[in-house]
């Protein structure tokens, strides 16, 4: 008799070009759990779909559910799914690299995604795709903001190979695809160049397989 495939049972809800889903993703190749992936999208005219509200209350992506628990929330999914499966280990045992760690990710999460995603990035990529002009205002209210994430996590970085020590933790996962959207605009780039250090990190996630296989012709 045959071995049966392992079944899947973890379901990933999100949209392929968003980046919190995409940190999702990237935790679950990293760790090599297979997964189901229900796309929901939530930018339509209604906002997210009635069922989707149930899995997460504020009508965002991703959402989350492994063997019946349910769970919200990115820096949530990708700890649980660090700790929940076996693979390489995504989260620093060393109590000061974890708290850099944390603090990385809330950095990305407080600022980064505000201000370059949807301050810079959406101003000067997304609305040029539907051919609407970007807010030069809004544009030039993120740039410090994103000017001071990309100091903090080349700080974070200093000559370590990723952001919090030699080997690929929850804060890489969480950074990267927002700095792929930032990758795509010259502000973005101006800033990343005035980082090498980071700037070499990025060039190294950029080109991870698991970048380039979640990539969602949005972004690099
Ligand atoms: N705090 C949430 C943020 C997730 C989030 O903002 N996702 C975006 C897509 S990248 C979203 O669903 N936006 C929909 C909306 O704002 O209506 C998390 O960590 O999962």
């Amino acid at each position: 008799m045959k071995p049966s495939a392992k079944p899947v049972s973890v379901t990933l809800f999100g949209a392929a070009y968003s980046v919190y889903t995409r940190s999702a993703r990237l935790a679950l190749i990293e760790k090599g759990v297979p997964y189901r992936f229900d796309e929901v999208h939530v930018f339509g005219p209604g906002g997210a779909p009635t069922e989707h509200l149930a899995r997460q209350p504020f009508g965002k992506v991703p959402a989350f559910e492994h063997d019946g628990f349910a769970l919200f929330e990115t820096a949530a999914i990708l700890r649980y799914v660090d700790e929940a499966f076996s693979g390489p280990a995504l989260q620093p045992v060393d109590t000061r690299s974890r708290a850099r760690m944390t603090q990385a990710m809330s950095v990305c999460d407080s600022y980064l995604y505000g201000h370059g995603v949807w301050g810079i990035f959406v101003e000067r990529v997304a609305k040029a795709k539907r051919g609407e002009a970007a807010d030069e205002q809004k544009v030039a209210a993120s740039l410090p903001k994103v000017a001071a994430c990309h100091a903090v996590l080349a700080d974070i970085l200093g000559d370590q190979d990723h952001l919090c020590g030699d080997a690929l933790t929850l804060a890489d996962l969480h950074a990267a695809p927002m700095l792929a959207c930032l990758a795509m605009t010259d502000e973005g780039r101006a800033m990343m160049a005035a980082h090498p250090r980071l700037e070499k990190w990025w060039q190294r996630m950029g080109a991870w397989p698991a970048m380039v296989q979640t990539r969602a012709g949005t972004d690099v």
